[in-house]
C-alpha cells in the first residue's frame, strides 16, 4: 500500500517578480517533474500560466486537449487519429457509454507522448529546471477511468484490459514524478468556473460528475485510500495541497501566497 506524504507548507515568502532558476536547491541533480492535479475547471491551466511566468526555471507542459478536440496545435504534427476530424472529447460527453474506453485510451496515449518528450533545449543549461505537467497518467487512471468503471461507463472486461496495459506501460516507461500539486476546489466552485469558461463540449457536465471526480482526487491525493501497486507509483511522493476556492486569477495577493507555497515545496524536494 502506497503512502503519499501530504505537505502542508506554511504561507511563505512573497516573490512576485520572476525568480532566477538557480534559486532552487533540489538534491536530485536533474530536472524536477511535478504533476498538477485537480478537478475539471479547478484552475490548473490558469495556475500553470502564472507559474511559468514566475521563474525562468519553471516550464509547463499543458494537457493535450487540442488533440482530443481535433484542433491541431502550433508545434505538433497532426496524428493519424486526428486526420479523421473527430472531436473525441465531445463524443465522450455526448455518448459516454460508447466512447469512455476509447477516450481513456487516447487520453492516456497523448499524456504518455507529452510525458516522454525530451526536456526543451533552453532548459538544458539550467541547473534544476522544474517541469510542471497538467495532470498525469495517474489521474487518468485513478480519477477518470476508475470513475468510468465504477459508474458503468466502462465494463469489467474493458477495465481489466485498461489496467493491464496501463500497469505495463507505467512499469516499463519510467513515468515517475518527484511530486504532485493538488489544486483542490469544491465541486461547486469548479462548476462555477466551468460555466465561466463555457467550453461547448462540457455544457452537459453535472455537479454530480464533478463531485465523483472530487472524491476520487481526495481519496488518492489526501486520504491515501486509492490502492496502487508499488510498480505503478513509487511510494513517498510528496503532495502539496493548495486550496484554490478563493479566486487567484485576479488576486495578486493570492498569487503571491500560492507561489510562495510552490517555491517552498520545490525547495523541499
Ligand atoms: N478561473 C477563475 N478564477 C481563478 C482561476 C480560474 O475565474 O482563480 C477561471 C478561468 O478564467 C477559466 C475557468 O476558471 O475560465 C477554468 O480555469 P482553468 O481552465 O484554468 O481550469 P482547469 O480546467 O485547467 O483546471
Ligand atoms: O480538462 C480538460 C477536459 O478533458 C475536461 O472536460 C475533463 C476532460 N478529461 C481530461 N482527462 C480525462 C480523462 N482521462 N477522462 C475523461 N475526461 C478527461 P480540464 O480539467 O478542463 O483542463
Ligand atoms: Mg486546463
Amino acid at each position: 500500500m502506497l503512502l503519499l506524504k501530504s505537505f502542508l507548507i506554511s504561507i511563505a515568502s512573497s516573490k512576485m517578480a520572476e525568480v532566477p532558476a538557480k534559486k532552487f536547491c533540489s538534491s536530485l541533480g536533474r530536472e524536477i517533474k511535478i504533476a498538477v492535479e485537480g478537478n475539471i475547471a479547478a484552475g490548473k491551466s490558469t495556475f500553470l500560466k502564472i507559474l511559468e511566468s514566475h521563474s525562468t526555471g519553471y516550464h509547463v507542459i499543458g494537457e493535450p486537449l487540442s488533440r482530443w478536440t481535433n484542433i491541431p496545435s502550433d508545434d505538433e504534427d497532426v496524428t493519424s487519429s486526428q486526420q479523421y476530424g473527430s472531436n473525441l472529447l465531445d463524443m465522450f460527453y455526448k455518448d459516454p457509454k460508447r466512447y469512455a474506453y476509447t477516450f481513456q485510451t487516447y487520453a492516456c496515449l497523448s499524456r504518455l507522448r507529452a510525458q516522454l518528450r525530451d526536456i526543451p533545449q533552453h532548459l538544458q543549461s539550467i541547473p534544476n529546471p522544474v517541469i510542471f505537467y497538467e495532470r498525469s497518467v495517474y489521474s487518468d487512471k485513478f480519477c477518470f477511468a476508475q470513475n468510468c468503471h465504477e459508474s458503468g461507463l466502462i465494463n469489467d472486461v474493458e477495465w481489466s484490459v485498461y489496467c493491464d496495459w496501463h500497469s505495463f506501460l507505467i512499469k516499463y516507461l519510467h513515468l515517475e514524478f518527484d511530486g504532485f500539486i493538488y489544486l483542490k476546489s469544491t465541486p461547486e466552485v469548479a462548476m462555477k468556473r466551468l460555466k465561466k469558461r463555457d467550453r461547448p463540449e462540457e455544457r452537459g457536465v453535472t455537479l454530480d460528475y464533478l463531485q465523483s471526480l472530487h472524491d476520487k482526487h481526495n481519496n488518492w491525493l489526501i486520504d491515501n485510500k486509492t490502492k496502487l501497486l508499488p510498480s505503478v507509483l513509487q511510494s513517498d511522493v510528496p503532495v502539496l495541497v493548495i486550496d484554490c476556492d478563493e479566486d487567484f486569477e485576479d488576486s495578486q495577493e493570492n498569487q503571491k501566497e500560492i507561489l510562495g507555497k510552490v517555491d517552498n515545496f520545490i525547495d523541499s524536494i
